[in-house]
């Protein structure tokens, strides 16, 4: 009987094996390696850094604040989402009056990966971390950008993936004898499975990419007391997702609205110029297929449909690119009227601008909408599921045939 189980689990285990699809390896990536970057100490207050390497540490020292060595890497790195990348990171910070600031570098935008630690003594005025010895493991795409000592953004891709150009070691705080050593600093790519059916499903949307962005405004009109007789509450109105709601000739009272007007400052500075603009932000570059403004004709309080409203994008609100100009359909512009103004054409960028041509004194806008592609992943993989899967069918197939030639051999 012993001799039968034996074979049974013999069995069991080379048709797991069999089974269980092959894991490819995990691909790690270590920020902190010698020969892979170049490394450069950047004095700060005439203090400077000095950096060495010993067992695979980075050690940085300092005798006072904000010098920084800075790792540029030899060949950068990109990650998409869809890689479900690991940021690992472990250092230590002395003495005890020093602090420190651990950044990777992307494109032209920082990570302070040291303020994702849970429960960081994190310093308020500089955003430095105190003394101590810190680890974080944490999912890339859960980092964020920052964008003051205090505030972060949400990250900025190229081409859909995060940059990885290099990482930063601040030597900081009051002490004149900092020493940070970075004992780990690496991006872990999980091998997965090789099986098709590992793959993430995704799915395409067109959604309203502006929905709650910021934006920027010129033609924003204030009174001489410097009140703003059709507000844009918080700056949010014009992408809030909230529309107007056609009356009659009152219409324009509607608080939706945001109030344009040739006679505002900058379009009076900028020779008493007749186009009022709006540019919203997407965050990142993103595939556009249609534009869509509300505005309205109330000619009787000299608010009129904008004689043409043209739509522009930019990677980096430098250089535009014109896409078109909005339709008005067979609306009668000439009649009091609440409509919408849209354009539908491919185009790509970050920001969007909507430029609207005064016919008179008033451009009246409530929502600018830009619609354009999202993807989102439907299943995520779970890698290593479909193998125990694989191991339990097996097992319980095996087990039955087992039975069943024990059973004819009684
Ligand atoms: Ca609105
Ligand atoms: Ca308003």
């Amino acid at each position: 009987m012993k001799k039968k189980l034996a074979l049974l689990l013999s069995a069991i285990m080379l048709l797991a094996i069999v089974v269980i699809p092959a894991q490819a390896a995990d691909t790690v990536y270590n920020l902190i390696d010698e020969s892979g970057a170049t490394w450069a100490d950047t004095p700060a207050n005439e203090n400077t850094t000095t950096h060495s390497f010993t067992d695979g540490k980075l050690i940085v020292t300092a005798p006072g604040s904000w010098p920084y060595v800075v790792a540029t890497l030899d060949e950068p790195l990109a990650f998409a989402e869809s890689d479900n990348a690991k940021l690992n990171l472990k250092f230590t910070v002395e003495d005890a009056a020093a602090a420190s600031s651990i950044r990777l570098m992307s494109g032209a935008e920082y990570i302070w990966v040291h303020q994702f630690i849970t429960d960081a003594p994190i310093l308020a005025t500089s955003g430095d971390i105190e003394a101590g010895t810190f680890e974080l493991s944490i999912d890339l795409f859960d980092l964020k950008m920052v964008e003051g000592v205090a505030s972060t953004k949400d990250l900025v891709l190229v081409d859909g993936k995060l940059p990885i150009d290099g990482l930063q070691v601040w030597c900081a705080g009051d002490s004149t004898d900092i020493k940070v050593t970075v004992e780990k600093f690496e991006i872990v790519v999980p091998g997965g499975s090789t099986g098709e059916e590992s793959k993430p499903a995704t799915e395409t949307k067109i959604v309203n990419l502006a929905k709650d962005k910021s934006y920027t405004k010129f033609g924003y009109y204030s009174d001489a007391e410097g009140n703003f007789p059709w507000p844009d509450v918080d700056d949010k109105e014009l992408t809030n997702g909230a529309f107007a709601t056609f009356a009659d000739s009152s219409t324009y009272q509607d608080a939706a609205f945001v109030g344009f007007n040739i006679g505002a400052a900058d379009m009076v500075a900028a020779d008493n110029s007749r186009v009022s603009e709006i540019v919203v932000d997407l965050g990142k570059v993103e595939k556009l297929t249609k534009f869509r403004v509300e505005t309205l004709s109330n000619g009787g309080v000299g608010i009129q449909a904008p004689l043409s409203i043209t739509v522009s994008v930019s990677d980096d609100k430098t250089t535009w690119t014109e896409v078109g100009a909005l339709a008005y359909g067979d609306v009668d512009v000439t009649t009091d009227v609440l409509f919408f103004a849209s354009l539908e054409k491919a185009a790509q960028g970050r920001y969007v601008k909507f430029a609207s041509d005064h016919d008179t004194n008033w451009v009246f806008i409530s929502e600018v909408e830009v619609y354009g592609e999202t993807t989102s992943t439907v299943t995520p993989p779970v890698t290593g599921e479909y193998g125990l899967v694989g191991f339990a069918l097996v097992a319980a197939i095996s087990l039955a045939g087992v039975v069943v030639i024990s059973r004819k051999r009684a």
